[in-house]
C-alpha cells in the first residue's frame, strides 16, 4: 500500500512508545540515546505503576523535556496491553509514525534512523535479528533457540515470509494501526509481536525487515516465562489452522 513516495520528513511526527515495568535504571539512558539519534522524536513512556518508581522518574523527565510524555496505568497488565494503550493515545494525536521500543536497551535507538528510512517505502519497518547484517549480543543459547524455534514454527504455521516475526522493535505508519483493530489484540509477550506483524501482513500492508543488533538487557529483570512461550504456541497454532481451513474453503474469511 505504501507507494514509494515519502521522504523521512513526509512521514510526519514520530512517537516512540516505551513500555516500562521496573526500568528505573534503564529509562534515562534509553531516552537520552533516543534523542541523540532522533532529536525531533517524542517518547511516550507507558508505565504500569512500577514499584521501583520508574513512573515518577518518567514524570520528572517529562517536566524537564516537552518531547517526553507519560501514560500511567495502575497495575501490571502486560507488555501487550501497555502498547495497545500507547497506540490508542498516539492515534488520538497527530503522529505519522508510531514506534515500539523496549526500555531495557535490547533495542538500540541508534538503529531508528535506518528503520525510518526503510519506512519511506513500506508500511511497517521491522527491526530484524535474522536477516543478513542482523545480530544478537549476549543471549544465552537457550534464549536464541526459543526465539529462532518460535520464529520458524510461526512462519511455517502462518506461511509468513518474515524472518523475525517475534521481533518487537518496529516502526508503523499510523494507517496500519488505524486499520488492524488494535483494541481487539489480546496476546501478550512474544505472541503480541507475532499478532501485530501477522495482522499487518494479512491486511495487505508492506512489511520490510531492517537488520538490527539486539543486545540482551544488562540491568533489571527479565519478564520472560514459560507461560509466554506456551501462549504463543497455542495462539499461533490456532491462527495457522484457521488459515489452512480458509485456504481449502472449509471456512469463510
Ligand atoms: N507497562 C508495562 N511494561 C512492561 C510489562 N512487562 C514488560 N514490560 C516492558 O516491556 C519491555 C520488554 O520487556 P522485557 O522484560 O525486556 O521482556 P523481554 O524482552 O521479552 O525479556 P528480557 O529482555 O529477557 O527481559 C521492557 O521495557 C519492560 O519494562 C508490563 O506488564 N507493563
Ligand atoms: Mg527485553
Amino acid at each position: 500500500m505504501a507507494d514509494q513516495r515519502d521522504s523521512r520528513a513526509e512521514l510526519g511526527q514520530v512517537l516512540v512508545v516505551i513500555p516500562t515495568y521496573n526500568e528505573r535504571e534503564n529509562l534515562g539512558p534509553i531516552v537520552a540515546r533516543l534523542h541523540e539519534a532522533l532529536p525531533e522524536a517524542h517518547a511516550l513512556v507507558v508505565d504500569d505503576g512500577s514499584p521501583d518508581g520508574t513512573g515518577r522518574l518518567a514524570d520528572e523527565m517529562a517536566a524537564a523535556d516537552d518531547r517526553v510524555r507519560v501514560l500511567h496505568r495502575t497495575e501490571k497488565a502486560g507488555l501487550g496491553a501497555a502498547y495497545v494503550a500507547g497506540f490508542g493515545w498516539a492515534l488520538e494525536r497527530d503522529y505519522g509514525v508510531i514506534v515500539e521500543m523496549d526500555a531495557d536497551g535490547s533495542h538500540a535507538p541508534e538503529d531508528l534512523p535506518r528503520l525510518l528510512d526503510a519506512l519511506t517505502d513500506a508500511d511497517l519497518a521491522l527491526g530484524s535479528r535474522y536477516v543478513p547484517g542482523g545480530r544478537v549480543v549476549n543471549w544465552p543459547k537457550y534464549r536464541e533457540l526459543i526465539s529462532r524455534g518460535g520464529g520458524l514454527y510461526s512462519r511455517l504455521a502462518l506461511g509468513a515470509k518474515v524472518r523475525d516475526i517475534t521481533g518487537g522493535f518496529k516502526a508503523f505508519r499510523r494507517e496500519v494501526l488505524e486499520k488492524i483493530n488494535i483494541q481487539s489484540v489480546a496476546s501478550q509477550g512474544y505472541c503480541f509481536q507475532i499478532d501485530l506483524t501477522w495482522r499487518t501482513i494479512e491486511a495487505g500492508f508492506e512489511v520490510v525487515e531492517v537488520p538490527i543488533t539486539f543486545t540482551e538487557r544488562a540491568v533489571g529483570q527479565s519478564k520472560m516465562s514459560g507461560s509466554i512461550v506456551r501462549e504463543a504456541l497455542w495462539r499461533v497454532t490456532k491462527w495457522g489452522v484457521r488459515r489452512r481451513l480458509e485456504q481449502v474453503g472449509a471456512i469463510k474469511r
